[in-house]
């Protein structure tokens, strides 16, 4: 016969036990946890990627763990898929949504109408002469097939206009080659053509400095015009290259709400947090590079971009993704903009591809 104690003690070991092994379990679980993870009752957290970087197993990996989305930083863009109206550069873009689809990631499109990235052909016919309106709307609407048709079904999102929106706050639309040819007419109609191309894919406008009070009420005004004439427009992305002192969350729960308002969902598309104040100001002067990422700086980031996730989270339902505007501080466009050749430390991972303090922030919750 087995003494009471003893099996009180057998039971007490295995219950002992089990909640190692079940603890041991949560340990490797919330490890193997990635941003995707943490907010899959919320919205798709996205990345802008390269080629060459899914070919780099550590960053391969780091976008599996930790995003659900991806968009491509430049293979997409008019000037590197389009190059000559004949010739398509479809290799870069196919290796993105082949990774995608083949790892059951959703792609958002970057982007079909743009002034920047155009190929050369696209304003002038082969004398060099600038084209007619009708046959600039002509190229756009073949473009557009083009690309949108290839992707249809596994791309789910489309950026169809980006920054048309002047910075000069005295008119509404962006000088561009696509204004002063066409006049405001190309965007109504890239919407149409890319609505046309893939009627289930979501249409966006996408823009920089959307919370900026002033442009706002001119972006709000575009979109206005654009649902008012019947324009086959979905949501609008907020850009969302910010820093680490702006927007304030008044400034920002206050565009998500106007845009929201006009019956758009809202993306935030392009995310980073530059450690300068000057990053929205291309004529920025401050040449300094910073070197060392102080403690200071890395905890006012990881501050901000834990203000700005939570006000994300509120607006659950509203706002259908969060895109960071590329993978860790080993490479960044804004290593280059507004000031050339100085480092800047605005995403989530560092150069090693470690987590941030930003990062624990943004899954503390
Ligand atoms: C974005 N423009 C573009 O949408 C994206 O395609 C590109 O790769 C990087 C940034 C941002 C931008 C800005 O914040 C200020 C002035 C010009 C452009």
């Amino acid at each position: 016969m087995l003494k009471k104690s003893t099996l009180l003690f057998c039971f007490l070991f295995a219950l002992l036990n089990l909640i190692a092994d079940y603890s041991g379990a949560q340990r490797i679980n919330d490890q193997q946890k990635g941003l995707k993870d943490y907010y899959k009752n919320f919205f798709p957290i996205g990345v802008a990627v390269t080629p060459q970087q899914l070919k780099d197993s550590a960053q391969r990996q780091l976008i599996l763990k930790h995003f659900n989305s991806v968009t491509a930083e430049n293979a997409m863009k008019m000037g590197p898929i389009h190059p000559k109206e004949t010739q398509f550069n479809w290799a870069p873009a196919d290796e993105i949504v082949n990774f995608a689809v083949a790892n059951g990631l959703k792609v958002r499109g970057h982007n079909l109408c743009w002034h920047t990235q155009t190929p050369k052909w696209i304003f002038n016919d082969s004398l060099g002469n600038q084209v007619s309106k009708e046959v600039l709307l002509q190229r756009l609407k073949a473009h557009i097939e083009a690309v949108v048709g290839r992707y249809k079904g596994k791309i789910y999102a489309w950026d169809v206009v980006n920054e048309a929106v002047s910075d000069n706050p005295n008119e509404l639309l962006r000088n561009s080659n696509w204004y002063k040819i066409c006049g405001e007419d190309y965007i109504a109609k890239a919407f149409e053509y890319a609505h046309k191309a893939d009627p289930k894919a979501v249409l966006f406008y996408n823009d920089y400095n959307t919370e900026s009070p002033e442009k706002r009420a001119r972006i709000y005004r575009l979109l206005k015009g654009l649902i008012d004439k019947g324009v086959p427009i979905h949501a609008v992305g907020l850009q969302g290259h910010w820093s680490i002192q702006d927007p304030s969350e008044e400034k920002l729960k206050k565009s998500i709400e106007e845009y929201a308002s006009l019956g758009l969902k809202v993306q935030v598309t392009e995310l980073d947090l530059s450690v300068y104040s000057d990053s929205n100001t291309p004529d920025a002067t401050d040449k300094t590079k910073l070197n060392n990422f102080s403690p200071e700086l890395q905890q006012q980031q990881a501050t901000q971009y834990g203000k700005l996730f939570k006000v994300f989270r509120q607006y659950k339902g509203t706002l259908t993704g969060v895109t960071f505007w590329n993978l860790s501080d080993r490479y960044s466009w804004l290593d280059n903009f507004p000031v050339r050749g100085r480092k800047n430390y605005p995403l989530l991972f560092d150069a090693e591809l470690k987590p941030k303090q930003a990062y624990w922030n943004v899954i503390k919750f």
